[in-house]
């Protein structure tokens, strides 16, 4: 596989321009190394950049949302909803981008279609579809955690006549629904968030569900002035004490079990967490995630809510979900399950056979056919592993990546996989990532492998690897922390569920931000223990 041959040479090549290469080119950048970011895309944002759904926005606050590795730009960006919609999301990182020139180190519309390491050199060769290829000492995958999008093989969807759409591969000219008959299959996050959009549009939106989610309200609302101003002037304290919560966010979590109060004080309390809105519904106890008796409490008061939002006892029943809350992503939303009160919107379960097939005019289901114009998927993402194994990926001996992942991921701390030596991820699976606000994340990650690339140079290592051993650590800690929390008991995302054939492991690594920020630390002031360093 590896020819070893000399082309365009860089310190690093970074795949992936959403935040995670974004602030991996400025960081480099800035200790004087040369880089650059290939992306397929023909814009900056990564999967802010496909998925641009109507109703698509961030489900963590846009000031928390956003870099805090510059004051100049944490204090002049104006943010103007508390949950920032897609389109502005996209203007902060083109904005980013600009004000710190890093466009000519960007090249887009270009296909990352190999990376082979090669050996003799210590250097990575990477492939494009574009005019050149090039070689790097570092090759950094920013790929990102949703970014490929999961598209289910249905049957006979060839021979479907009408539109067809994915919530994460939306197209840049606007879609009009107007007068159609449309159909929705998935209710996760991205359905939660189109499904109320296409129904103010549609002549009549057919939402095809095969589990019901948990939906928190909201509560979106434009920002003041006053408030925004606030929060900039103690930027520096707010993010310092989310940095000591579980996943980096800004609420805190209330110390009482769910359990230690009466039903009432904690259907009070919960109904607080809920009026304050987004994720605060979980973080109204402790113990939500990790006591079934608790978060039996928590499943029931959001079941209540949704027979008051949805006054046909049938509708209301199918949208009421019977797993463990949070086990799958709480999902937020703004007037979801009102939606289903609207007479021009139909909610249809599907059976054990899910959707049985596609013909020209549309979908059966239970040995019915539905007519529909227009197939909207928001089918979700081969998520964490997906963008990777799309790429053809060869490390040492060339073992492809695909091969030393076949039973799921292995990583020592998300970081680096043994065999792939000077090939990093950056918020890769083994590491809190998705369970965590990705933004702090991502930055922690970043100067990490910034760090580290700049100590190689100084002490002129060659190569550094994940270490056998310690990553064999690393993957055992991760499963047995997983194994004791109620989230592997559903089928989510998070353990690659939803994607047929794909090994079941949990991912993300679940023992909290703070225990993996000290992790990290500890590992580079012991010389970064556990990594192979040659040369
Ligand atoms: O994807 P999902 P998503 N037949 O996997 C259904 C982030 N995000 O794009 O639950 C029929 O959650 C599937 O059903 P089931 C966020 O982290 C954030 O919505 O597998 N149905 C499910 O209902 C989120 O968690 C934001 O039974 C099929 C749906 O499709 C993550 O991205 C916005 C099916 C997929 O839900 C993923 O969210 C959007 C099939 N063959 C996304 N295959 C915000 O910031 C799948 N489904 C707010």
């Amino acid at each position: 596989m590896s020819t070893c041959k000399k082309t365009s040479s860089l310190d690093a090549l970074i795949v992936g321009a959403g935040f995670g290469g974004i602030y991996m080119l400025y960081k480099l950048r800035s200790i004087g190394l040369s880089a650059k970011i290939i992306d397929v895309a023909s814009g900056v944002g990564g999967t802010w950049f496909w998925n641009r759904y109507p109703g698509a926005r961030c489900d963590v606050e846009s000031m928390f949302y956003s870099y805090s590795f510059d004051k100049g730009l944490e204090q002049e960006w104006e943010w103007t909803e508390r949950y920032p919609a897609q389109p502005e999301i996209l203007k902060y990182i083109n904005h980013v981008a600009d004000r710190f020139d890093l466009w000519p180190d960007i090249l887009l519309k270009t296909r990352v279609i190999s990376a082979v390491y090669c050996e003799t050199d210590a250097t990575w060769l990477i492939a494009t579809d574009g005019d050149g290829d090039f070689s790097a000492r570092f090759c950094i995958m920013a790929t990102g955690c949703l970014s490929a999008a999961n598209t289910p093989d249905f049957a006979g969807l060839k021979n479907f006549d009408g539109r067809v759409f994915h919530t994460g591969k939306w197209p840049h000219s606007e879609v009009d629904f107007s007068g159609h008959h449309v159909g929705v299959i998935g209710t996760g996050s991205s359905g939660v968030q189109i499904i109320p959009e296409i129904a103010k549009q549609a002549a009549h939106l057919t939402v095809f569900q095969r589990t019901p989610s948990y939906v928190a309200e909201a509560f979106n609302r434009p920002l003041d002035e006053a408030g925004q101003m606030e929060t900039k002037a103690n930027y520096a304290e707010i993010r310092a004490a989310a940095k000591k919560t579980f996943g980096g966010f800004t609420v805190v979590a209330n110390e009482q079990s769910a359990m230690s109060v009466s039903e009432e004080e904690c259907r009070n309390i919960l109904e607080e967490g809920w009026k304050a809105g987004g994720n605060s519904l979980m973080t109204s106890f402790i113990d939500i995630a990790d006591n079934e008796n608790s978060n039996v409490r928590a499943q029931e008061f959001v079941r209540n809510k949704i027979r008051q939002a949805v006054p046909n006892a049938e509708t209301a029943e199918k949208l009421s979900p019977k797993h463990l809350i949070g086990c799958k992503r709480l999902c937020l939303g703004t007037n979801y399950y009102e939606t289903y009160n609207r007479e021009n919107v139909t909610l249809v379960s599907l059976g054990d056979k899910g959707v049985e097939k596609f013909t020209a005019t549309g979908l059966v289901t239970e040995g019915y056919e539905i007519e529909i114009d227009d197939l909207v998927m928001a089918t979700g993402f081969d998520a964490m592993t997906g963008a990777l194994s799309r790429i053809p990926i060869y490390g040492r001996d060339n073992i492809s990546l695909n091969k030393a992942w076949e039973a799921g991921p292995r990583t020592y701390l998300g970081l680096m996989t043994h065999g792939f030596p000077n090939f990093f991820t950056i918020t890769g699976p083994g590491s809190p990532s998705v369970l965590s606000n990705m933004l702090p994340t991502i930055e922690q990650h970043v100067e990490w492998i910034a760090e580290c690339i700049d100590y190689l140079g100084k002490q002129k290592i060659m190569e550094i690897e994940a270490g056998l051993q310690a990553q064999d650590d690393w993957v055992a800690h991760g499963n047995e922390v997983a194994s004791k929390t109620l989230r592997y008991s559903c089928s989510s995302w998070y353990l690659g569920a939803n994607v047929p054939g794909k090994p079941r492991i949990f991912m993300p690594y679940i023992g909290g931000m703070p225990a993996y920020r000290e992790k990290c630390a500890a590992v580079v002031a012991a010389g970064y223990e556990g990594f192979y360093l040659n040369g």
